[in-house]
């Protein structure tokens, strides 16, 4: 087994620089990583050869241009690779001797802390169910030939590839924990994977959407408006979402009684259109209307919203006025505030409090002031993280419920089903009750997932009968922008555990917190992008001219003091 995993991993191009397992994974041009898949697929074969039996790897670099790509790691239940495993993963690839790097991982004279690898990893796979490794692409030129790569080294390690093709990330990671699930009711049965087909999560989907519009019923309503243009990043979301939308209007038993219709543009999944000029990042991070939103009847009033590449971003917007080339944007903060707002106001008729029913809302330090001040007042748990999913999560599962997001789209709401039922037992036959699960069933609790979060979102703006401008006069923000700043080295700036500072260099961000006390509501912060060789600023205050004259000064800064730092 080894001599062939060496003969393998020498037909990569060997590569001369240090990969990091950084917010999302490994992540940079697409054509330097084909060694990185092959070696992450080992890893994930690894992975899947201890005692879970179950792994996955998406290829993606999401909302990445689309010369880049990338992968992600996950575990058998969907979530993120676990942190201890991140610096295996990260050795693993970078090692000079792949041969004897194994070799002394699986003699344990080479250890990670938190990594137990307690199977030798180079013996044939005993038990009836074999390590299994989901794995699935985007629609990136490399995707295929990077895929390829890590099912080699998945295979080569003695792990099975279990191939899902075009998939958005956030399916992948529900195929895999609905494999999971299964193999654990039924784990005498070897071939229960080959139950589990890419459609079901589609099917799931649609069902979920059904199942709340019924408890809603179809009172006419006089705000909520049913039509939605969405923009697919010309990504693999519309692959997936048009299958949704076809199941929805089987299910509902006609596409004119689904009480949602939408008109997809950029859908074109040319590799070379990949979120150019379009998508979730492109809408939130440029704050422009994305190409061809004239196309198929986009004007001002029409509610939209945009997925990034691999659809686990969602961002709501809309054009106030003819010409405007600025939209009104939902972000991530504000679409998550609307679903714990609705959640907790059904807990609130139902009189169940916090200390019966525990909440939590996870953000980043991107999140706008006002918004902090609106969650403060409406008695929403609040907590700050690191960017990253991985990073929410751990806080998040100590709540009964718990959200997450950040102002780019990304979201995910989970609970601990066993405690929401038992709150709800002795209400379970009240209408508020049956919302709560049914809109809890509507999140797709392993990762934050734009198809799920649309169909979750819509279902609750028309219960409450909003329209996409009373959305966006949930709370009013003040003007923000993310910016990016090129430099030689991003790895020598270092920042405190939120993010919301620097600790390294000082100078700069003494600089920061000079100009912010002159700004009005003024906040700024600087960090190293985990998915781009950029830094990322973050500027806010009162009026849109403070906060372009704080980010331009501190951009001038970077440029003249800190690009060769
Ligand atoms: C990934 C992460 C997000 C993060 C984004 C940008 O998203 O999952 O949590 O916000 O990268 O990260 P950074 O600011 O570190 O570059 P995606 O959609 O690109 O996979």
């Amino acid at each position: 087994m080894l001599k062939r995993i060496a003969a393998a991993d020498a037909t990569y191009k060997a590569f001369d620089k240090r990969f990091a397992y950084g917010t999302a994974g490994f992540r940079t041009l697409g054509e330097t990583l084909d060694r990185v898949c092959f070696r992450a697929g080992v890893l994930a074969g690894i992975r899947a050869k201890m005692d879970h039996g179950l792994a996955g790897v998406m290829v993606t670099a999401s909302h990445n241009p689309k010369q880049d790509n990338g992968l992600k790691i996950f575990e058998k239940d969907g979530a993120m690779l676990e942190g201890p495993w991140e610096k295996l993963a990260e050795s693993l690839v970078n090692t000079d001797d792949l041969p004897t790097f194994l070799t002394n991982l699986n003699a344990g004279q080479l250890s990670f802390p938190g990594v137990s690898l307690h199977t030798d990893f180079f013996a044939q796979p005993q038990g009836v169910q074999p390590p299994l490794v989901f794995i699935g692409m985007d629609t990136r030129d490399s995707s295929q030939r990077l895929i390829d790569a890590v099912s080699q080294g998945i295979t080569l390690i003695g792990a099975c590839p279990v191939n899902y093709g075009l998939v958005t990330t956030p399916q992948l990671h529900w195929l895999t924990q609905r494999c999971n699930e299964l193999r654990m009711a039924m784990p005498g049965d070897g071939e229960v994977h080959g139950k589990v087909k890419k459609e079901d999560f589609n099917e799931a989907w649609a069902r979920y959407f059904k199942e709340f519009s019924d408890l809603i019923g179809d009172s006419p309503k006089s705000r909520y408006e049913t039509d939605l243009l969405l923009d697919c990043a010309n990504g693999v979301g519309s692959i997936q979402f048009k299958l949704n939308l076809e199941l929805m209007a089987e299910i509902f038993g006609g596409k004119d009684k689904v009480p949602l219709n939408v008109t997809i543009i950029n859908d074109d999944e040319k590799p070379d259109l990949l979120n150019e000029e379009c998508g979730a990042e492109y809408v939130h991070k440029d704050q422009q209307l994305p190409h061809n939103f004239a196309l198929k009847g986009g004007r001002p009033g029409i509610k939209c919203a945009s997925f990034d590449g691999d659809a686990d971003r969602l961002i709501y917007f809309y054009q106030r006025t003819e010409g405007d080339k600025v939209p009104v944007i939902i972000d991530g903060d504000k679409q998550f505030a609307l679903i714990l707002m609705y959640i907790k106001s059904l807990l609130e008729k139902l009189g169940i409090t916090h200390s019966e029913l525990t909440h939590v809302f996870v953000q980043t330090a991107y999140v706008n002031s006002r918004s902090t001040k609106f969650l403060k007042a409406k008695g929403i748990n609040n907590e700050l993280c690191p960017t990253g999913v991985k990073n929410a999560h751990p806080i998040v599962v100590g709540y009964d419920i718990g959200a997450n997001d950040e102002p780019n789209g990304h979201g995910t709401i989970v609970c601990k089903w066993d405690r929401v039922r038992a709150a709800l037992e002795s209400k379970k036959d009240s209408i508020e009750a049956k919302k709560i699960q049914a809109i809890l069933q509507l999140s797709n609790m392993t990762v934050g997932d734009a198809i799920a979060n649309l169909l979750l979102i819509e279902s609750i703006l028309r219960d409450l009968d909003m329209s996409i401008a009373d959305f966006a006069t949930l709370y009013e923000e003040n003007p923000s922008r993310m910016f990016k700043a090129v430099v030689k080295d991003r790895t020598k700036f270092n920042v405190v555990w939120d993010e919301s500072r620097l600790t390294q260099p000082i100078e700069l961000q003494n600089y920061i917190d000079a100009l912010v006390s002159q700004t009005t509501e003024g906040k700024a912060f600087v960090r190293p992008s985990g998915t781009e060789d950029i830094l990322r600023l973050y500027a806010e205050a009162k009026t849109m001219e403070e906060m372009e004259a704080l980010a331009k000064a501190i951009l001038k800064e970077i440029d003249e003091k800190y690009k060769d730092y």
